[in-house]
């Protein structure tokens, strides 16, 4: 039994469908992305951040283990549970860019996105902060036309295979809010025909109500 710490509209949602897509049984634990609002103490105990998503599972009889981070804790649930070929295992070809999108997903196109959402926490001075935002917008043009451009012509993100790696890329997606200035999907036209298709998988409806 897996627990995860859930949120609307957070990266806990990718997290669930992956849960979902594995077929295993899992608890939500209530939290909260908003920061006037408090976070369960056993969240920060395991995140110090204060962010979501966290897993938490059985290690044994005795001990529970947990970890953060959305890019590893994919990795890790698809690793453990690799007969549902969520990931492509160690020797695949595959399995470089595997790792190459999560992490980059994670450290550059979630950072675009952080900028954006919490320019606050980039700058020193509230007057600044405008600023933050318009580059975070930028860059979250920069960094879609990448992974837009790596798609190319694939089925899916890494070929022509279904991965876990689609599943993120469909969250990252649901982020992009053109009223914030952010660009609009019809600028990445590989990527939104991926992710029009991980909208139909029946995970992806029952979680995002699409
Ligand atoms: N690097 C972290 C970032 C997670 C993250 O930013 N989570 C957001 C929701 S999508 C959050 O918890 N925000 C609340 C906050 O930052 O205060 C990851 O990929 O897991």
């Amino acid at each position: 039994m897996y627990k995860l710490f859930y949120a609307e509209d957070s990266a806990a949602m990718g997290i669930r469908v992956i849960l979902e897509e594995l077929g295993l049984p899992y608890e939500l634990i209530p939290t909260t992305i908003d920061r006037d609002k408090s976070i369960p103490p056993e969240q920060l105990e395991i995140n110090p951040n204060g962010w979501v998503p966290v897993l938490v599972w059985n290690q044994d009889s005795n001990n529970e283990g947990s970890m953060y981070e959305c890019a590893a804790i994919t990795v890790f649930l698809c690793d453990r549970h690799s007969d549902a070929n969520l990931a492509p295992k160690a020797d695949d070809p595959a399995r470089a860019l595997y790792l190459q999108t999560l992490v980059y997903f994670s450290n550059s196109i979630q950072n675009a996105f952080q900028l954006s959402y919490y320019s606050d926490r980039f700058v020193d001075s509230p007057s600044d902060e405008a600023s933050a935002k318009l580059r975070g917008n930028r860059r979250l043009k920069e960094t879609w036309t990448v992974i837009d451009d790596q798609i190319g012509n694939n089925e899916w993100l890494l070929g022509d295979n279904f991965s876990s790696a689609d599943i993120y890329l469909y969250m990252l997606t649901t982020w992009l809010q053109t009223d914030l200035g952010h660009p609009s999907i019809y600028e990445f036209p590989n990527v939104k025909r991926i992710a029009e298709k991980v909208m139909q998988r029946p995970s992806v409806k029952l979680i995002y109500r699409t």
